[in-house]
């Protein structure tokens, strides 16, 4: 049986003659997640069901649900840790992490534990949060069993492979040292649940239209995809993750710079299966690695490759260093191209075997070189009616109407934001919920930015809505916002909460989301009497109880 524990895996095991195994209590794992969009959820789940296959007793817990002080009672956890924005744990997991980070953290001696990081390679802070943990549960006495891996967006085939890794390492030993046959041969076949099972499928756009009016700087599409056999389950607070196509005038920059014009094997796959844009330290590691650049060489090895990296993408790299690329090269120097998730703007109780996205074409300068969003901007400029997109569901059972249809719901989302409210109000109207339904939408300009404006009057009308509060920021000198509405309207607003209402907010995660938290403890101090630490606990107990939930971006 040992035998099938190298490098081999579960295939070896099969074969190797076991003896009989004696039959043990199967042991405990505790696996911890900390989710913003679900993918570290999802691995924790992977990991759950690896696991039990192969004699483990699992447990999978939230990072929002975490009780610290009762960590140190463990016996081994694996840890699954994402980092969001700029080096920062995801929104639910920060209670927790505060509390492992700081001093009243418990000792960990006897724990032994592994971390998967996730990450986005296009952020400078990669990867923070499972790095910070992966040293605080050491240096709080806990037994580091394999190193820590840090995983990309493409982390499903190197995730998967950790954790099998994992599993052996933690894997009990027996008195004698040796390991206890935690039966890898059980789980041969599980391969197949640790890789991602949900395949894209292909769907075709009925629908285009910019939601904007002409006059407007903004340009947000609304896509209407319909499913040939069915639209797969989503619900309400899902997104759809779409499989965008890159610029194709990008594409041919890239090729004219690395000298490859012509290949057009190398450009179609640039086109659809490679992340041309993200340039990140380790793109210019790559690239100084295949090319030998000496001048890219010395930027990598000084203090200003960061700040040099800061607005600029891949071309500006292969055009600032130009060097002979090959086909090869290229793959090695990219990643593969990550699929965009969109919230969903629309309930199945309404539209059938459809899906609605609300998508805002990202188009900027930086460094005097017009950029676009690789997703965003494939949709509104190369796709039209009758075009087949890619796409695939991506579950966020953290984004939920309440279970009773009775209860209120208030909705924040401003912006794109106001997309998945759009399939929460269908979804109440179709399936006649009595509870109301409070939105807040904001955006630039009344006249061209007022996205849905005749679907939101009419669920006034038929009472889907029960109020809707807008802020349209630039139609006056002074800024107004979501939140300065929140602020206007705190009475009402606290005396729903006090009804039981849940509270919503989709969309700007850098300023929105925190500035609305903000309003509403201000909301809770002011109309309860309140101290700041008690309107602060009164939003956090919100939080725990599923009362408040966010998507933000
Ligand atoms: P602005 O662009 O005029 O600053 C949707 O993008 C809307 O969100 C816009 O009206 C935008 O205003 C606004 N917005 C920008 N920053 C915000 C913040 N910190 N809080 C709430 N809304 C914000």
């Amino acid at each position: 049986f040992l035998a099938g524990l190298d490098a081999a895996g579960g295939a070896a095991a099969a074969e190797a003659p076991a003896p009989a195994a004696p039959p043990r209590a199967a042991e405990p794992l505790t696996i911890l997640f900390a989710s913003e969009s679900g993918n570290s959820e999802k691995l924790a789940g992977d990991v759950s069901k690896l696991a039990r296959k192969s004699g483990f007793k699992p447990k999978v817990v939230d990072f929002a649900d975490l009780d610290v002080a009762a960590l140190s009672k463990e016996k081994r956890v694996v840890v699954i840790a994402a980092t969001w924005g700029e080096g920062e744990p995801p929104a639910r997991a920060v209670r927790a992490y505060g509390e492992i980070m700081g001093e009243g953290a418990p000792r960990l001696d006897g724990v032994e534990f592994g971390v998967l990081a996730l990450g986005d390679t296009s952020y400078a802070e990669f990867c923070a949060t499972g790095k910070r943990l992966d040293e605080r549960f050491e240096a709080l006495g806990a037994k580091r069993v394999l190193p820590r891996i840090d995983c990309d967006l493409d982390f499903d085939k190197p995730a998967a492979a950790w954790i099998k890794d994992a599993l052996k390492a933690l894997a009990p030993a027996e008195p004698a040292g040796n390991v206890v046959a935690v039966d890898f041969a059980r789980a041969a076949g599980a391969d197949e649940e640790v890789e991602v099972s949900r395949e894209p499928v292909t769907v075709e756009v009925i629908e285009h239209v910019n939601l904007n009016s002409s006059r407007s700087d903004k340009e947000t599409i609304h896509l209407a995809l319909a499913f040939e056999d069915g639209a797969p389950a989503y619900e309400p607070g899902d997104s759809l993750e779409l499989y965008p196509e890159n610029d194709p005038t990008l594409v041919d920059q890239i090729l004219k710079a690395a000298g490859l014009e012509g290949d057009s094997v190398l450009r179609q796959a640039l086109l659809a299966e490679r992340d041309i844009t993200t340039l990140s330290a380790a793109t210019v590691e790559r690239f100084v690695k295949a090319t030998g650049h000496e001048e890219a060489r010395r930027l990598m090895e000084s203090n200003e490759v960061r700040a040099w990296i800061e607005g600029r993408h891949l071309i500006d790299l292969i055009e600032t260093y130009p060097a002979k690329l090959s086909a090869q090269h290229l793959t090695d120097i990219t990643r593969p191209l990550p699929p965009r998730a969109y919230s969903i703007a629309s309930s199945r109780a309404e539209v059938g075997d459809e899906a609605h996205l609300t998508i805002a074409a990202v188009r900027y300068t930086t460094h005097d070189r017009a950029r676009t969003g690789v997703a965003s901007v494939h949709v509104a400029d190369r796709i039209r009616n009758g075009a087949k997109l890619k796409v695939r569901v991506k579950p966020n059972k953290h984004f939920r109407l309440p279970k009773d249809p009775g209860t209120d719901v208030i909705m924040v989302g401003p912006g794109t934001g106001v997309a998945p409210f759009r399939a929460f109000v269908q979804e109440r109207r179709a399936t006649e919920a009595p509870g109301r339904n409070w939105l807040f939408f904001g955006d630039r300009h009344f006249t061209h930015d007022f996205l849905y404006q005749l679907e939101w009057q009419e669920a006034l009308e038929d009472g889907s809505l029960a109020r809707i509060d807008v802020a349209f920021s630039r139609d006056q000198p002074e800024k107004v916002y979501v939140q300065d509405r929140i602020w206007e309207q705190r009475r009402e607003l606290v005396s729903w909460l006090d009804g039981g209402a849940h509270f919503y907010v989709c969309g700007d995660a850098k300023a929105m989301a925190k500035d609305v938290r903000a309003a509403l403890v201000r909301a809770f101090a002011d109309v309860k009497g309140l101290d700041a630490a008690a309107a602060e606990a009164a939003v956090a107990g919100l939080e725990r109880s599923h009362r408040y939930q966010q998507d933000v971006y």
